[in-house]
């Protein structure tokens, strides 16, 4: 045989080893091809990833962003410092550059919770929140100036023993703030709780214009979680939940009343639509103004039953409906209901985008079978991807005139995406704001769309250079359980391998001498026999068909033939044939293996 000569015993023995750590570190390769091609199909287009303005704890939450006419992002949410949950403010400019590095915002050191925030003209934020300093819940208020100083000191706005809680902020054109919550002063009944909503309005110095005032009936009946906008004509706008008419029914229904600027009522309360009482927390979704001063809502509802979507709504500026719901887009039918509330904004004309953190474990593979090149690659192969960890990235979807122009996701990434906030500016840029989580580290994150997203593949791999070798560890790692579940078509394999040897040597035995070529040829006739039992008998489900398995198959049997010819292994009988050619199907099966991990075994998207 033609083997390398070696002059020292124990030489090729070592060559061997170096060869077969080589073959296996080939896979490497497959993984990296396989990982760049994912990538450069399944990226976000609209959006570039994210960067990180804050650290966090895990427990962060409530976060909220609004944007201000010199198009700075103001950001207010909760998290853990000394051991309580307190509320923190913090600013970026319109590339995500920290202006206001996060700052406790509350005085006190007492748990601070459930924040909402409003910027006016002049670029100050107003925050409210529920804090329980003073022995039970109530609301605060603080101004902060635009220079991040605060100029009102957490005012006290509510005094009554029960809780007082959900607070929310609007301001209008002269900077006064408008505040709504949800107090269970007048409770009668115990189960279900009965919150009714209150009003108040201050004034820009924090003073109090209009005094408290019930918005809602006293009728043992909750009233909760309300929304309130300002629109451009200085209307203010109040939603809430109201479980008036549907005590024994599975959903409650929100409401809508406009009022005067010293609140007072000046439509009557209105029903606008229903929401399930499994959608948890219950809340009146945020209005947003469209540039004829009509409002748009859009919440998350199951319709019917366990089916989550996303739904749309539009009002005039007195509350009245200006068409059904609309139905914009649905959770994934695998694991519905995990969808995040959306959050979406209007811009300058009229196009509204709407942003939803959700858990659509089906949104990489069918972006995947979209793609012409999956189809040559793979062939019809379906596939359920093996995921260890499970991860909430974010959605956004973009209106126009009542119609979807386009949904894609805005995050793919390994951490989980949550809590997004999005604003848009006087250019029409969406500015999106978000909780990014992995392995107990949070960050608050991020972007713009400012920019298309150039998606080079050299910036992939340095990306996903760890990802990379973490999904070739895991191809080497469940390779045994693989070749276990395959034992079924390596049987029937190692036949085809009996039957191609034999047949080898009968049509090529005369004309080629050497035990290398013959066997070389053997290799690559098994690799056609199995592409085409792959492709043509639906043997088993979780090899990729396509040209996959040549792509596979050849680097295999060059590696095989180089590494026995290293080792000098007897290649002249048929049975040390066979068990070359079973070596190789093995080596072939591990990188058809490194080929599908990106995709298939804890997907990279
Ligand atoms: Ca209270
Ligand atoms: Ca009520």
């Amino acid at each position: 045989m033609n083997a390398v000569r070696l002059s020292r015993p124990d030489r090729p023995r070592t060559y061997a080893f170096l060869l077969l750590l080589v073959s296996v570190l080939f896979g490497l390769v497959f993984t990296s091809l396989s990982t760049v091609y994912v990538r450069l199909v399944v990226s976000p287009r609209d959006w570039p990833k994210g960067i990180e303005i804050a650290k966090v704890s895990p427990s962060a939450a409530f976060l909220m962003a609004a944007i201000d006419r010199f198009d700075r992002i103001h950001v207010v949410f909760t998290d853990r410092r000394a051991d309580r949950e307190t509320v923190l403010y913090m600013k970026v400019d319109a590339a995500g550059k920290v202006l206001v590095p996060a700052f406790q915002v509350s005085d006190s050191w007492a748990t601070s919770t459930s924040p909402c925030m409003a910027v006016d003209s002049a670029g100050d934020a107003h925050i409210v929140w529920v804090d329980n300093r003073d022995g039970n819940d109530e609301v605060y208020y603080v101004k902060v100036d635009i220079s991040g100083a605060k100029t009102v000191f957490d005012k006290r706005l509510t005094f009554d023993p029960r809780q007082s809680l959900a607070p929310a902020v609007a301001v209008d054109s002269k900077g006064n703030a408008h505040i709504v919550w949800q107090d269970l002063r007048e409770e009668i009944r115990i189960f279900p709780v009965n919150f009714e909503v209150y009003y108040l309005k201050l004034d820009d110095n924090g003073n109090v214009l209009v005094p408290e005032r019930r918005l809602t009936l006293a009728d043992t009946r909750y009233s909760l979680g309300p929304s309130i906008a300002v629109d451009r004509e200085d209307r203010v706008h109040v939603l809430w939940i109201d479980n008036r008419d549907t005590e024994h029914l599975p959903f409650h229904e929100v409401f809508h009343k406009r009022l005067d600027l010293d609140g007072n009522a000046l439509t009557e309360a209105k029903k606008i639509t229903s929401i399930s009482k499994r959608v948890t927390p219950p809340k009146a979704p945020s209005p947003i103004v469209d540039s004829h001063d009509n409002l748009v809502l859009a919440f998350l509802d199951e319709r019917p039953r366990l089916r989550y979507g996303i739904y749309l709504k539009r009002l005039d500026f007195n509350g009245t409906s200006l068409g059904p719901d609309l139905r914009v887009t649905s959770s994934s039918g695998v694991l519905g209901g995990y969808a995040g509330p959306p959050k979406s904004r209007i811009d300058p004309s009229d196009r509204i985008y709407l942003v939803s953190s959700d858990l659509r474990s089906d949104w990489g593979p069918q972006k995947l079978y979209r793609d012409e090149c999956f189809h040559v690659l793979f062939g019809d192969w379906k596939f359920t991807p093996l995921y260890l960890e499970f991860r909430r990235q974010l959605y956004g979807v973009r209106l126009d005139a009542e119609q979807v122009l386009s949904e894609d996701w805005i995050t793919s990434e390994l951490e989980s995406s949550m809590m997004p906030s999005i604003c848009t500016d006087s250019r029409g840029t969406m500015h999106l704001v978000w909780l990014q989580t992995r392995d107990k580290l949070s960050a608050i994150t991020y972007a713009n769309n400012a920019n298309p997203v150039n998606l080079l593949v050299s910036s992939i791999v340095a990306e996903y250079r760890q990802r990379i070798l973490y999904d070739w560890q895991l191809a080497l790692a469940v390779f045994a359980l693989f070749a276990i579940q395959e034992i079924l078509l390596l049987a029937l394999f190692l036949m085809a391998a009996g039957l191609v040897v034999t047949c080898t040597r009968r049509v090529f035995g005369s004309k080629i001498q050497a035990e290398t070529k013959i066997v070389v040829v053997q290799l690559f006739a098994l690799v056609l026999v199995k592409a085409a039992i792959v492709n043509l008998i639906p043997i088993s489900m979780t090899y990729p068909r396509g040209i996959s398995q040549l792509l596979t198959g050849f680097p295999a049997v060059m590696m095989t033939v180089v590494v026995a010819v290293a080792r000098r292994i007897e290649m002249a009988t048929k049975s040390r044939q066979i068990l070359v050619a079973f070596s190789c199907e093995l080596l072939n099966l591990f990188y058809t293996l490194c080929l599908i991990a990106p995709i298939a075994l804890e997907p990279v998207y």
